[in-house]
């Protein structure tokens, strides 16, 4: 419990966890079953190269999500590049910059012009609107980002992108178990792509997937992701290297059997922190709709100035001194990232509701490697140093300002 200023870690005080708390800490089911897994492919001596595993893998997740093809990958990185190469997109493609790099990474790879839109300012995700405004004729794609799994204005956006016959793709990296009007996330669009990475609700280490209900581009994307392999010898197409092997898919098969334990434990948190933190001016944290599903990976705070006092990046500063390792997630935006900023200096004109989002957003710590004790203390430290923000800002002004996020990974 912190009493005085001088208790905050940032200005001396011993730090509220010994052990660093992290927003992204992986969710892990049975260790027995994976392990028998792991056994198995060394028995079998299939190591990847549409393996068993990656075979299972990919029919459970299709039923799983309601679609007809999953096509497992690497990464969503790479995934996001072979589904924008076999849509075909060229020219430009309207995607949002209050997202990860990766979604603008993957179109500006190929040298298709990512063209930066605003986002809602609720929902964080694409306006439609501002998209209709983005539409030139070079532009071949629209690619929506679910944003901390909350989706897209599907219905808005696919409306649009018939009547300008563009390509509509989706990353749903965060969405993987939530819906759309009631709809698994996984067969809107022409495809969408999800992340497995260690770091999201269900993970296989590292991993990904495409899903569409497309054939011809479900074939073409296998193809894509085996560098054109149709067959021993045979190369019908260009491709890259974009396999799942067998130890990342024995991690989503045992993943897929803890789901539900997965879901639970995030929404309870969820949950908590949204208690504890429903008297304290100035935070919010951000809804999910009680009429979808969603997987409660994302605890999103948005900061207020105004009313706290006192900044969302000292907050930051805090929470790190403390040993709370939150983040900033999406900071600067993309646009505000290399090579965009040289490219496409004025990018942020066209986009005062990002720039305003990522200086006030803060995700907190959830999963299973966080429990009620530690948010109780999280939500603690945050109530605690907006109480005192008068005299926190007094101290910072004394040339205390903090370099904890620069160094303290
Ligand atoms: N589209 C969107 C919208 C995305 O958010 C992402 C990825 C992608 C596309 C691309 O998906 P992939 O190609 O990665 O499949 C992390 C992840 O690396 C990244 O996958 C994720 N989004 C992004 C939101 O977060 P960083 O740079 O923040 O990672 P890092 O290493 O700082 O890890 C985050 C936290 O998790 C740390 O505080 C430590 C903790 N952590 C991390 C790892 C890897 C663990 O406790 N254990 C671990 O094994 O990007």
């Amino acid at each position: 419990m912190k009493t005085e200023v001088n208790d905050l870690a940032l200005f001396g005080g011993p730090p509220a966890f010994a052990e660093k708390l992290h927003v992204g800490r992986p969710n892990f089911g049975e260790r027995a079953r994976l392990i028998e897994r792991i056994d198995q492919i060394i028995e079998r001596r299939w190591f990847t190269n549409a393996g068993p595993y990656v075979q299972e893998l990919e029919r459970r997740l299709a039923d799983f999500l309601g679609v007809k093809h999953c096509i497992a990958m690497c990464n969503a990185t790479i995934a996001l590049e072979i589904a924008i190469k076999a849509l075909g997109l060229k020219g430009e493609v309207i995607v949002p910059s209050f997202t990860f790099i990766a979604t603008a990474h993957a179109a500006q790879w190929q040298e298709i012009t990512p063209v930066f839109c605003d986002v809602d300012p609720q929902t964080h995700t694409l306006d439609p609107q501002r998209v209709e405004e983005m539409v030139t004729s070079r532009t071949t794609g629209i690619i929506g980002v679910h944003l901390w799994g909350r989706p897209c204005d599907v219905a808005a956006l696919s409306e649009i992108a018939q009547r300008h016959r563009l390509a509509l793709l989706f990353d749903a990296a965060h969405a993987f178990a939530c819906t759309y009007r009631g709809r698994m996330i996984g067969s809107f669009g022409d495809a969408e792509v999800f992340s497995f990475h260690a770091t999201k609700f269900f993970n296989t280490f590292e991993g990904g997937a495409v899903t569409t209900n497309n054939d011809e581009l479900a074939a073409k994307i296998r193809l894509m992701k085996n560098f054109g392999f149709a067959g021993y010898d045979n190369v019908i197409y260009i491709g890259t290297n974009g396999k799942m092997n067998e130890v990342c898919a024995a991690m989503g098969l045992t993943s897929l059997e803890s789901l539900e334990e997965f879901i639970g434990v995030n929404r309870r948190n969820y949950d908590q922190y949204r208690q504890e933190l429903s008297d304290v001016r100035g935070l919010d944290v951000i809804h999910y709709d009680d009429a979808e599903n969603n997987n409660y990976q994302y605890v999103v705070l948005e900061v207020d100035e105004a009313k706290t006092g006192i900044t969302r990046d000292e907050l930051l500063n805090i929470l790190w001194a403390e040993n709370v390792i939150a983040r900033r997630y999406f900071y600067p935006g993309c646009h505000r990232a290399e090579p965009y900023r040289t490219l496409y200096p004025n990018a942020g004109a066209k986009l005062p509701v990002t720039e305003d989002l990522v200086t006030r957003v803060l995700l907190l710590p959830n999963g299973s490697a966080i429990g009620e004790s530690e948010i109780r203390d999280v939500c603690g430290v945050l109530r605690f140093a907006i109480e005192q923000a008068g005299e926190v800002n007094l101290r910072l002004g004394e040339g205390l300002k903090a370099t904890v996020v620069e160094a303290g990974k």
